[in-house]
């Protein structure tokens, strides 16, 4: 019998109305629509300080938030920080991690992988960009009674849900940069965010800069990416 509010407790099914039908002509042109517009999408460095509306970051919370989960749990949790003050003890906080892993932590290997993408330890975008996304995983859920849930498949989960926000944002007509500072515990601290929430992503969101530029890398084939049995 579970006890969060958003699941049932007993078996309860209604009929699916929200499923559509397309005719395969139709699929055919949908699909490839869609791989058309996700296909443009690049991770981006350079940001504009353009601010963006609210309302657009707060539908794409909500398609995020629509993503399937573990047993429904839904063990996500996202702050989104457009403070100027947080923003800079964000970047001060990233930095420090950052530039501890390029001048020590990183194994030269890892340095010759990351070339092609021209990272560095220098993190303005944390300042720059309008919206800062942090996504957390909970590995419990807490009631408003103090009762504890476990959740499950929490890094999955997590992972499903900013897939469907970043394609969000880029649907909207935003660009994102899915920053992963490491060690990124310091988000828990700044953000008063409880220690069963680990942060998983920091979530760089805005508009290019002007004449922003990409690192020239491509995707692997479909041959490369998949078999059919
Ligand atoms: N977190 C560092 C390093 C970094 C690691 C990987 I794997 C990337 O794909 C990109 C960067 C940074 O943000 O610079």
């Amino acid at each position: 019998m579970s006890k969060l509010p958003f699941n049932q407790g007993q078996p309860q099914f209604i009929p699916l109305t929200s499923f559509i039908r397309y005719p395969e002509a139709e699929m055919l042109a949908r699909s490839q629509a869609f791989y058309a517009d996700i296909k443009r999408r690049k991770t981006i460095r350079e940001f504009s300080a353009q601010p963006v509306p609210r309302q657009v970051i707060e539908n794409c919370l909500l398609t995020a938030g629509a993503a399937p989960s573990g047993a429904n749990h839904q063990p996500w949790y996202f702050v989104v920080v457009a403070d100027p003050s947080l923003k800079k003890q964000i970047r001060a906080g990233a930095e420090a991690e950052e530039r501890e892993f390029y001048q020590h932590r990183a194994p030269r290997e890892w340095k010759d992988a990351l070339a092609p993408l021209g990272t560095d330890a220098d993190k303005a975008f944390l300042e720059i960009a309008p919206y800062l996304i942090a996504i957390f995983g909970q590995k419990k859920t807490v009631l408003d009674d103090g009762s504890e849930i476990k959740n499950y498949y929490v890094p999955e989960s997590v992972s499903i849900a900013t897939g469907f926000l970043i394609s969000a944002l880029h649907h909207s007509g935003l660009a994102t940069l899915t920053h992963t500072p490491s060690p990124m515990n310091f988000l828990n601290q700044l953000l008063d965010r409880p220690q069963h929430e680990k942060p998983y992503i920091l979530l760089v969101v805005g508009y290019p800069a002007e004449n922003c530029m990409v690192p020239n890398i491509g995707k692997k084939t479909l041959a490369d990416i998949a078999s059919f049995l």
